[in-house]
């Protein structure tokens, strides 16, 4: 059985809702990515890391939602075959996971992007994030003009990974407010099953 390692509200709810959509018996362990047992699978202390049989242990997220699509064909998850759809599910997981995701690492994270300690130089690395951030919604909110999809006009795991990173626009100080089609891409996805499931077991809204 494939057992998901994750930390609640972080990028490991994108696999976490595949698994749900999946509808296969899975085990979740919620860990500290920095918690030393846990470094010995993923020596980069980061979320998510799944274990699957004589696979073994995997990480990188765009690397285990296509593990996941492929292991799983039947759930419909992944590219339909064609070369011009897996040429779309792999640039949009490339610019959700390579743009997005680090676009809000000194939003969460200032202190790691300054050797000054202060608060006024925290505040200043936030106030650039915060660019950083809305050159990527932007983006994403164009393309998602009249859609409820990433990718075609199914639901894919790239529908799951942006569902992830549009939550966190929520602590933005105008939280999606000038991104009408995240906001609304955020809400219709907000309805699905899958998407309630996952976020009541890792107790988050
Ligand atoms: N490239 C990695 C990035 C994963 C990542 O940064 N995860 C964050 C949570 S969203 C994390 O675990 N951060 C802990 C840390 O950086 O200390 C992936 O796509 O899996």
């Amino acid at each position: 059985m494939i057992k998901l390692f994750y930390s609640p509200g972080t990028c490991a709810l994108a696999p976490h809702i595949v698994l749900e959509w999946i509808d296969e018996p899975y085990d979740l362990q919620k860990v500290k990515p920095s918690d030393p047992e846990y470094l010995k699978l993923n020596p980069l202390g980061q979320v998510p890391t799944i274990i699957d049989g004589e696979s073994g242990v995997m990480n990188q997220a765009d690397a285990v939602l296509k593990y996941l699509a492929r292991k799983y064909p039947e759930a419909k998850l992944g590219d339909d075959g064609t070369l011009q759809d897996g040429y779309d599910i792999d640039r949009w997981l490339a610019f959700l996971t390579g743009d997005m995701h680090p676009a809000f690492f000194p939003f969460f994270v200032p202190e790691r992007y300054s050797t000054d300690t202060s608060d006024r130089a925290k505040q200043s690395i936030k106030g650039a994030s915060y660019k950083l951030i809305d050159r990527v919604y932007q983006y994403l909110d164009r393309h998602l003009e009249g859609k409820d999809y990433v990718v075609g006009n199914r639901r894919t795991i790239a529908d799951a990974y942006a569902f992830a990173m549009i939550r966190w626009g929520n602590s933005l100080p105008n939280g999606l407010a000038s991104y009408l089609n995240l906001e609304r891409f955020y809400r219709h996805w907000r309805e699905d099953e899958g998407v309630k499931r996952a976020m009541e077991q890792q107790q988050i809204h």
